[in-house]
């Protein structure tokens, strides 16, 4: 039989046993209840996350962004004088518009060789650019579409900053009897200022209605342009137009 002090040795290293039992739950429950606050707090941030991005949407298109910044660009002024062109990159450069296109990178940002600069789209063999037309000088008509097509080109090897076009015009002059008119136009492209320049193609293109038509391609897209129609000579604007082109 133990002695009484053996007994007591036993009992005590028995509670230590259970102490240390205890303790160990308790550490594992605090454990399990840090990672639920952590994961609580993990699945809060994300709800966060989420709200903000369903904020964001719907994001818009790269083609969209292109169109606002061309706005926002063509809202303040470019920095560059007449002769020269912006690079329309974040850091302001300017260069010659004979040397956009011309094969050689002359942007640090390569704007001036990119292949949206250098598309042939605004001035492809049968595009039309058309659009509903604002006289407001020369000649007093109702609003009619104009329609500009381009019938052909030809880009001179040793000057790739044009691109030589020839076109025809014509537009509804009566909307109740639908008369439409035409004259042809001969002109160019100039890349660097995006811009499609045609005049009257000859002395015969002598009409009331045979005016110049040049349509800047200013609005960070190859399918919408700011179109002017006016006389040859005096550059005087007669009528505008939106156009669209397919
Ligand atoms: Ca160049």
């Amino acid at each position: 039989m133990k002695s009484p002090v053996a007994l007591l040795l036993v009992a005590a290293a028995v509670v230590s046993a259970v102490d240390r039992k205890k303790a160990r739950e308790n550490v594992h429950d605090y454990r399990v209840k840090s990672q639920n606050l952590h994961i609580d707090a993990l699945e809060h941030e994300i709800e966060e996350l989420e709200e903000e991005y369903e904020k964001l949407t719907p994001i818009p298109d790269k083609e969209e962004v292109k169109r606002l910044k061309a706005r926002v660009r063509n809202l303040e002024d470019d920095g560059c004088d007449d002769h020269h062109v912006q690079c329309g990159g974040d850091v302001p450069e300017c260069i010659s518009p004979l040397f956009v296109c011309d094969g050689h990178k002359d942007c640090k940002n390569g704007n001036d060789e990119s292949e949206y600069t250098c598309s042939d789209r605004p001035y492809h063999v049968g595009s039309t650019i058309s659009g509903i037309t604002s006289w407001t000088d020369c000649i007093t008509h109702l609003p009619h579409i104009t329609v500009v097509t381009i019938t052909a080109n030809h880009q001179p090897e040793a000057y790739t900053s044009r691109v030589f076009v020839r076109g025809v015009v014509s537009f509804e002059v009566d909307e109740h009897s639908h008369l439409v008119t035409s004259y042809s136009v001969k002109g160019y492209w100039n890349p660097g200022r995006r811009a499609l320049v045609l005049i009257p193609d000859n002395e015969r293109e002598k009409s009331v209605y045979a005016h110049a038509v040049v349509c800047k391609f200013n609005l960070g897209s190859h399918d919408e342009a700011d179109c002017t129609i006016g006389t040859v000579a005096s550059k005087h604007v007669c009528a505008t137009f939106r156009g669209a082109r397919t």
